[in-house]
């Protein structure tokens, strides 16, 4: 396939100022015209041809200024429009018909269905299966669209902007129209018709627009939309608030689908969202839930600033919007929720996706300089990494820096196609410093190293750190070049009091932060009074991995005293992955496991102090899990091993506390009714990795079960339903459960899900089994990527033994399956697939099972440009 580069980015000759369309839909046979008002732009040569993107279309008529064009004006194939002979002045009207299908359309891009609604995906290159248009970021252009459909299939008619006119035709057909006065890229078109409930809403802005908002769902769900509503109106506030950012349309509208490839999208004024993140009520969603439609309902939104009317020149720029986008949503659920805890979350989701990206095959810079299919860049390295990278500007400038940078580049940028240059212009303009070196964090692929010595003298009273960084190669980037990295710290003395530095030599320290910027670099603290223990990383200012000599007492010191949660958490986690690994690798050679008093007193600790948020104290009490044990050995994993190894220390943990674990599970179970906010999510936490705990120390399903039976709300029944599934396999009492919760929530897809993944995560070689089994299930359907990913993401992504077979059954299952999803979707083939990204790391007989697999994908003569660009990589 062919390969695009960064660096080959040119201007288009033409420019298309206004963009009409008018949709006749129909579910197999709709027709689409667009009306363009095309200007050639000044020093084109006059016989230059305008050629646009298409793919899969069919031209059904074309006019140039009103006059059909003839056959030799123009050459149409399904993925291309060339016309050559423009008139010499430059500017026209083209008129361009198309018919497409949007019930065959299974890829979810362009115009499709989704239970009879009729919805579209734009981004990325989803237009140009609508009409033949420069279908690219850069190409920004006013929308009038006009959609007309049978009333009775259609009753709502939606798309960007501002609502301008409807009306009744004959023949019980109808129309609207919709104006968007924003220029604005195709990617971010969309129109939605169909048959769907709603709910409103309304908000006045800071200079007292008045808005109306919109949520539409599937009829009868209504009330479960209302959660995300108030995350709407709370994100429009904090926008004005935190970003100075108004809304500018009379409308907000945001639609639930259940047919949809990623989260949700933001499409100027009328947000297309994955049902999964609108509908909740307590019944049927966990805390886990509410979260996560809190962060993308604030994440399309704030797209209408950092997104919509500041879009990408081209699409190597993504991180742009999509880091700068994700730190303001982490920004404003911090805001929202404990910003502790939200940070350890954001730290261990980092950590178990986008490090293990950036340690594999498919590592690539927060902005790629090349790719052969954009679909595969939606990555963690661009949003997650990319978001990181934004933050440490903000440790690096300063809260009020930060915020003046922001504020220059919404005035510069408002209506442009901007670049990461100009974005990281607006900082050194409004702050004077010179991040050119930072600039290579947008560049350098792969997670820096922090090798750390530490040096203490008591006569003079000076403690010295010397920190080396290192980058190992990535693929296409043999060497790397010193970083610009914020490394934020304290050094504790007795208790955990800070000790003020007297003055810093060496490299450049200013407040809390050290600025490392050379490969090696010495940073000398005078007037120390006694030998400090360093908390290092403090709020996780930078995404990289320390190697450090602190001692497990200096561990433990910090993971009881240290006034960081941050680096509370990470010490804790430094010291139970030493004693994880070693055990695996024991476990491996056939020795029992072995659990020292202090890690289980440490925990115990933890688990009691009351002065800690109960949600710290869950993220304390769950062990690191299976992949992330397997992520710190690196090599050789054996997953059988790894789960030997962690079961082992939980049962340990768990027989030395179990009364106290048994108090205080009861304790927490007064908490009154449910509400989905940051205190009440905490202690459904902590009860529920308690309830682990003690199912294992009590050797006995009977405390899972009767939690399952009695929660009154979901996140309470999905976690007992976990223990049952992961602790008591086939059990009658994991049976019963799971018929129960069937019997009860059979006929809601959306909530069954949890049911698929509970059973997928089941540990060890019956997995496969279960996963055929639920295959044939009749809400089971390859054709939809919720329940794909229910069913055979979480099996290949989320469990280690029965997914990572040592006879590699589970891999040759995964291959055929991916197979058939690329014959429907091949997005949702290609995401799945990154699955086995880390397939090198596993000891030498699993190893090659999974080679065999992906060649065996690889030698498919019929793959998608997704799954291929994502195996070769993966076996390159
Ligand atoms: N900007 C949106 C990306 C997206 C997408 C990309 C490719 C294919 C389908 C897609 N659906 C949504 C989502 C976001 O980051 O806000
Ligand atoms: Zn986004």
């Amino acid at each position: 396939g062919q390969v695009f580069h960064l660096e080959d980015y040119k201007p288009t000759d033409f420019l298309i100022p206004e963009t009409h369309l008018d949709f006749s839909l129909h579910p197999e046979r709709t027709v689409v015209k667009s009306t363009l008002q095309i200007e050639r732009r000044a020093g084109v040569a006059s016989d230059a041809p305008l050629i646009l993107d298409g793919d899969d279309l069919k031209l059904v008529d074309i006019r140039l200024d009103g006059a059909v064009l003839g056959d030799n004006a123009y050459i149409a194939t399904p993925d291309r429009l060339e016309i050559r002979g423009l008139p010499e002045n430059g500017a026209f009207t083209l008129e361009i018909t198309t018919e497409i299908n949007p019930t065959t359309n299974r890829q979810l891009t362009g115009l499709y269905r989704s239970s009879d609604v009729y919805c579209t995906q734009c981004e990325a290159e989803g237009f140009r299966r609508i009409t033949y248009f420069l279908d690219r970021p850069d190409m920004l252009s006013v929308y009038t669209v006009r959609i007309e459909a049978e009333r009775n299939e259609a009753p709502l008619l939606l798309s960007n902007g501002n609502p301008k006119d409807k009306g009744k035709l004959t023949n019980g057909r109808h129309f609207a129209v919709w104006h968007d006065p924003h220029p604005k890229p195709a990617y971010l078109f969309a129109l939605v018709a169909g048959d769907l409930g709603v709910i409103t809403d309304t908000f006045t802005t800071a200079s007292g627009r008045h808005v109306d908002l919109g949520i539409y769902v599937e009829h009868g769900k209504e009330p479960r939309a209302l959660y995300a509503m108030d995350a709407l109106k709370r994100s429009m506030k904090w926008d004005e608030d935190v970003f100075g950012r108004e809304y500018d349309l009379d409308v907000f509208n945001v639609v639930a689908v259940s047919d949809f490839n990623m989260g949700a999208m933001e499409n100027k004024g009328l947000n297309v969202f994955n049902d999964k993140y609108v509908l909740a009520d307590p019944d049927t969603a966990t805390d886990t839930d509410y979260a996560g439609i809190e962060a993308v309902i604030a994440h399309e939104y704030f797209h209408n600033w950092t997104g919509n009317r500041i879009t990408c020149r081209d699409w190597f720029q993504l991180c742009l919007k999509e880091g700068l986008t994700v730190y303001r949503d982490h920004e404003f659920s911090a805001d929202m929720r404990s910003r502790a805890v939200k940070r350890i979350a954001e730290v261990k989701g980092l950590k178990a996706h986008q490090f293990p990206e950036d340690a594999g095959p498919l590592a690539h810079p927060v902005r790629p300089r090349q790719f052969r299919e954009i679909n595969n860049f939606y990555t963690s390295t661009v949003y997650e990494k990319g978001s990181e990278v934004v933050r440490m500007i903000r440790t690096i400038l300063g809260p009020e820096l930060f915020r003046k940078g922001m504020d220059l580049y919404f005035e510069r940028h408002d209506g442009d196609a901007a670049t990461i240059e100009d974005f990281i212009k607006v900082f050194e303009d409004a702050s004077g410093e010179d991040l050119s070196q930072f600039a290579l964090w947008y560049d350098q692929a792969g997670t820096p190293n922090l090798a750390i010595t530490y040096d203490y003298d008591q006569a003079t009273k000076t403690f010295e750190i010397e920190i080396e960084q290192s980058l190992k190669p990535t693929p296409g980037q043999t060497s790397k070049k010193p970083m610009h990295i914020p490394v934020q710290f304290a050094l504790l003395g007795a208790k955990g009091r800070e000790l003020k530095p007297r003055s810093a030599k060496g490299g450049l320290v200013k407040d809390d932060v050290i600025h490392l910027r050379k490969r090696k670099e010495r940073f000398s603290f005078s007037g120390i009074p006694e030998r400090p223990v360093p908390s290092l990383l403090r709020g996780f200012s930078a995404p990289v991995t320390l190697t450090s000599e602190l001692t497990r007492t200096d561990l433990a010191f910090l993971a009881r005293n240290d006034g960081d949660e941050v680096t509370r958490w990470q010490a804790l986690t430094q010291l139970l992955n030493a004693k994880l690994t070693s055990n695996a690798k024991r476990v491996r050679g056939g020795k029992p496991a072995t659990i020292e008093n202090s890690s289980i007193k440490l925990l115990g600790e933890i688990a009691f102090n009351v002065t800690l948020d109960e949600a710290f104290r869950a993220l304390c009490l769950s062990i690191p899990s299976e992949s992330d044990i397997a992520r710190e050995l690196g090599a050789n994993i054996d997953p059988d091993a790894i789960l030997g190894s962690r079961d082992a220390l939980i049962s340990a943990v768990a027989e030395a506390h179990a009364g106290k674990f048994a108090q205080t599970y009861s304790e927490l179970a007064r908490v009154g009714s449910f509400k989905p906010d940051a205190a009440g999510a905490g202690r459904r936490a902590l009860r529920n990795v308690l309830l682990d705990y003690l199912s294992v120390a009590e050797s006995s399903s009977k405390r899972a079960a009767t939690q399952f039976k009695n929660a009154d709300n979901m996140t309470d029944r999905a976690a007992a339903l976990g223990v049952l599934v992961q602790r008591f396999g086939d059990s009658d009492a994991t049976n019963h459960a799971l018929q129960a919760f069937e019997a009860r929530f059979g006929n809601d897809p959306l909530v069954m899900d949890k049911w698929f993944v509970v059973q997928a995560m089941q540990p060890g070689n019956g997995a496969l089994d279960k996963v055929r089994e639920l295959m044939t299930h009749k809400l089971f359907s390859l054709d939809n990527p919720n329940r794909t990913r229910a069913l055979i993401g979480a099996f290949s992504s989320g469990n280690q033994t029965g997914f990572n077979r040592a006879d590699g059954a589970g891999y040759k299952f995964f291959a055929e399956t991916i197979l058939t999803i690329d014959k429907k979707n091949p997005q949702l083939a290609a995401r799945l697939l990154t699955a086995m990204r880390s397939w090198r790391s596993f000891e030498p007989v699993r190893r090659e099972h999974a080679r065999e697999s992906l060649a065996n994908i690889a030698r498919e003569t019929g793959l998608s440009a997704d799954v291929r660009d994502i195996v070769e990589r993966t076996l390159a």
